[in-house]
């Protein structure tokens, strides 16, 4: 099934705002396959945040995503990269609609919360950089057929 990379980044955790947000996901129908809590290396922000590179904001991106600790989940689900985008809002809080966790939470690009891949293929390749195998479970959730038709 479809897999998204889900972040909740530096100023959520610090501000408590964990819970709030993977119950968004949850509550959406969005199964968990994987979850921990760890500090992001620079080498591993560098490599999640690859296509960034030579950008003015890279340095800043960096030293964000390694400020503090973090939640990164593995969420799967029909169309879980769209889904997960939408619930997220739009890359800049302030012009992200009330309802979606940057549009309730956020007002910076710099603190924005929460990150979720962008395509089927970044989904695929950003869990591989944030999971081994052997941390990524597939299991029957007993209201999978309540949620997937
Ligand atoms: P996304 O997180 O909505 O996919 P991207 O364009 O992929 O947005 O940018 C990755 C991250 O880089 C953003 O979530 C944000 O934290 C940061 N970022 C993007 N643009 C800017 C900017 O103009 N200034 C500062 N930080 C930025
Ligand atoms: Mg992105």
């Amino acid at each position: 099934m479809e897999r998204t990379l889900i972040i909740v980044k530096p100023d959520a955790v610090q501000r408590g705002l964990t819970g709030e947000i993977i119950r968004r996901f949850e509550q959406r129908g969005l199964k968990i396959a994987g979850m921990k809590f760890m500090q992001v290396s620079a080498a591993l922000a560098e490599t999640h945040y690859a296509e960034h590179v030579g950008k003015p904001f890279f340095e800043g991106l960096v030293k964000y995503i390694t400020s503090s600790p973090v939640v990164v989940i593995a969420l799967e689900g029909t169309k879980a990269v769209e889904a997960a985008r939408a619930t997220i809002g739009k890359t800049k809080p302030f012009e992200s609609p009330a309802g979606t966790i940057r549009g309730d939470f956020g007002l910076e690009v710099g603190r924005n919360l929460v990150h979720g891949s962008d395509s089927v293929e970044s989904g695929a390749r950003e869990v591989a950089n944030f999971f081994t195998d052997a941390e990524l479970v597939s299991w029957p959730r007993n209201t999978d057929p309540w949620i997937f038709e």
